[in-house]
């Protein structure tokens, strides 16, 4: 796959909005900061290309990339940022469950997380979730750069062994998006799941 040639394509409030439900998606989820821009920036080589954001929860809309014709990425909303509006912590809440559930092409889940913070209440949830639904899910323990590499060993070993108590087989690696750190591991991570069928 050549994510260098990823362009946006639109950004949606409302599901509605979203393009017909075919060909492969494969969906950056998170918690707010944990760098799911970046690493999309990092893994196109385009940081121009989603907006980075130094305050939190800045995100609010599933933003999607295209590939090519029939494989895009989508940059889904940050989860668990405290000072959003009740009413609009609501909104992307049923914005994302909504995506998640109801989108078929959808072939599996980036979901990034601060390896300072592991394996937060969301991240649970989600893995929860994705094992119900036997949805693929690929965690980047990013921002690795801020630990050393035995810090960094420690936390990996960890959440490796929290996802092996689920059914559905999970990966996990060591990311940093601002060094590029694990970018050749990600790729052959996401490879097999552009190849499932696109129905
Ligand atoms: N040191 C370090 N900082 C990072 C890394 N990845 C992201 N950051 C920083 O973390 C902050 C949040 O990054 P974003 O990519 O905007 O995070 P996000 O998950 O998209 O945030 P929302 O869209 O608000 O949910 C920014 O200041 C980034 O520069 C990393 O690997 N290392
Ligand atoms: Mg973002």
């Amino acid at each position: 796959m050549n994510y260098q040639k990823a362009t946006f394509l639109l950004s949606v409030a409302n599901l509605h909005q979203l393009p017909p439900d075919a060909g492969v998606e494969i969906a950056i989820i998170g918690r707010s900061n944990a760098g799911k821009s970046s690493v999309l920036n990092q893994l196109t080589k385009n940081n121009s290309l989603a907006r980075v954001s130094k305050t939190p929860g800045r995100t609010q809309h599933i933003n999607l990339f295209g590939l090519d014709e029939k494989h895009r990425i989508a940059d889904l909303p940050g989860y668990g940022y405290a000072k959003v509006p009740p009413n609009m912590k609501k909104h992307w809440q049923t914005l994302i469950n909504t995506y998640l559930y109801e989108r078929q092409c959808l072939h599996g889940l980036i979901l990034v997380m601060d390896i300072r913070h592991p394996l937060k209440d969301f991240d649970l949830q989600m893995l929860e979730w994705a094992n119900a639904s036997e949805l693929a899910v690929h965690i980047l323990l990013n921002k690795s750069d801020k630990l050393t590499p035995n810090q960094q060993r420690k936390t990996l070993s960890l959440v490796s062994e929290a996802i092996s108590e689920y059914g559905t087989p999970f990966s996990v690696q060591l990311f940093s998006a601002v060094k590029g750190q694990g970018l050749d591991e990600l790729k052959s991570a996401l490879a097999p799941w552009w190849k499932k069928s696109a129905s």
